[in-house]
């Protein structure tokens, strides 16, 4: 029983299949990315041993939608990139199979949770697999991590930092009076705060609370809800938050180079998990850079599972668009920025696609070493896609028309420049041409 259980905690879930990724020639550039507690772009400076990242996954209740992947490849680009420069990456990712929403899709549809969360989840590592996403190093679920978990709230608790509830449920919850700094994450002020922790997952109107805006840690058992053992906790089952929290400290150390997800997670939940685990550790802040990548939208509204407005990356790729051109639809603008997702957006990457493909299967180009530099500052820089895409369009474009093909040399231009371009594309935006 205890080797089973050190051996799930070992091996995690399974991810999906890595794409091969090309080595380019010359050296890439160090990253700088924007951080939403400092609000700039900063440079990230890895340890010695590589750069660390942790990024919130989906609650898999349903499919992957556009924003899902959009916020994949953002984190995506920032792999590419390390990897290019040479910079080892330890990249962790959770899987939120338990929390309120999959059981609540679960009872509303009649079906067992687990098997829900599973079937979304091999779904969403087959829409990866097709996206070129270059997989976590481990790939952890909530349900796998709950003695970590566990031993988590304990420590809290006995540190002064959680409480139980009085009212008997078994709840525990963190105090937000034990994170001086708590707020710095998201630079919200009290009010707004209140808002967004009631729209998003949290209880502020909970009698009993020592502070509205304090978290669940713990969920004691309640009847016909799945529950764990929680040693001193008693049976029950973990918070959303400290999940995070638990998993990127296991996995990755007490201070990690980026915390991502979608700006959705700016308040409460970076907010709150980077909270938990500074006080767990006594370091921060816990994350040097805060990432957060913009809202895919659709007729108007953010695209959220439970609006029930969503596209489906799975039903795209029904339809017959390639993976790739979505791809470059979802770069077409920078990643912070919340955006929407149109057919009009789909057309333009499918065509800029085509061209890009019918530009490297010249049998030579305009030379295409400054493109590479030119796309490795163009990444490094906060990762600007739309000027990474722009310096593309344009050597496609001289290379469709002939323009600077020459070179004064009357030889048709270079040979090696189409290889070149695939590889960069491929290496650095993911997109196989
Ligand atoms: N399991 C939690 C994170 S621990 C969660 O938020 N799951 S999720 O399925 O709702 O979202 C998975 C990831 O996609 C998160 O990083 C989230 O911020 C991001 N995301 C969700 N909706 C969108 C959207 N419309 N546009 C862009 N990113 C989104
Ligand atoms: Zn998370």
């Amino acid at each position: 029983m205890a080797a089973g259980l050190i051996l799930a905690t070992l091996v995690g879930m399974e991810t999906w299949m890595a794409p091969r990724v090309p080595t380019l020639p010359g050296a890439g550039r160090p990253l700088a990315i924007y951080d939403s507690a400092r609000r700039s772009v900063q440079p990230v400076r890895p340890g010695p041993a590589g750069a660390t990242m942790y990024v919130c996954g989906i609650t898999p209740y349903d499919a992957t939608h556009l924003g899902h992947a959009a916020t994949m490849i953002t984190f995506d680009l920032a792999v590419r990139m390390w990897r290019d420069a040479g910079v080892a990456v330890s990249y962790v990712q959770n899987v939120t199979d338990i929390d309120d929403p999959l059981l609540e899709r679960a009872v509303r549809d009649g079906e067992d949770w687990i098997v829900l969360g599973m079937r979304e989840t091999a779904l969403f590592r087959e829409d990866m697999e097709a996206l070129r996403i270059v997989p976590p190093q481990a790939y952890v679920g909530a349900v796998e991590s709950i003695p970590l978990i566990a031993a988590r709230v304990a420590a809290l608790l006995s540190d002064g930092a959680a409480y139980r509830m009085a009212d008997g449920t078994g709840d525990v919850y963190f105090d937000v009076a034990a994170a001086p700094r708590f707020g710095y994450v998201s630079g919200l002020a009290g009010a707004e705060m209140l808002a967004l922790s009631a729209e998003r997952g949290g209880d502020p109107q909970r009698p009993g609370k020592r502070d509205p805006l304090d978290p669940l840690l713990w969920r004691g058992a309640r009847e016909g809800e799945p529950a764990w053992e929680g040693g001193p906790l008693g049976p029950g089952r973990p918070g959303w938050h400290i999940e995070c929290a638990t998993i990127a400290l296991d996995r990755l150390g007490e201070t990690i180079d980026i915390q991502g997800g979608g700006n959705d997670l700016l308040f409460p939940h970076h907010e709150c998990s980077a909270a938990h685990a500074e006080r767990l550790t006594g370091l921060a802040p816990f994350a040097s850079h805060y990432v957060h990548a913009g809202m895919i939208g659709l007729a108007g509204e953010k695209m959220s599972k439970s609006k029930g407005n969503l596209a489906f990356v799975s039903r795209l790729r029904a339809d017959g668009l390639d993976p790739m051109a979505l791809r470059l639809a979802l770069m077409a603008e920078h990643y912070r920025a919340d955006r929407e997702w149109t057919d009009e957006l789909r057309k333009q990457g499918e065509q800029r696609l085509a061209r890009w493909r019918a530009a490297v299967a010249a049998p030579a180009g305009p030379p295409a070493a400054d493109l590479l530099a030119g796309l490795r500052d163009r990444l490094a820089d906060d990762l600007d896609t739309p000027g990474a895409l722009a310096l593309v369009d344009g050597w496609a474009e001289a290379a469709l028309t002939g323009a600077g093909v020459g070179s004064g040399s009357g030889s048709g231009g270079d040979p090696a420049a189409p290889g070149l371009v695939r590889s960069a594309v491929d290496a650095l935006l993911g997109v196989r041409l």
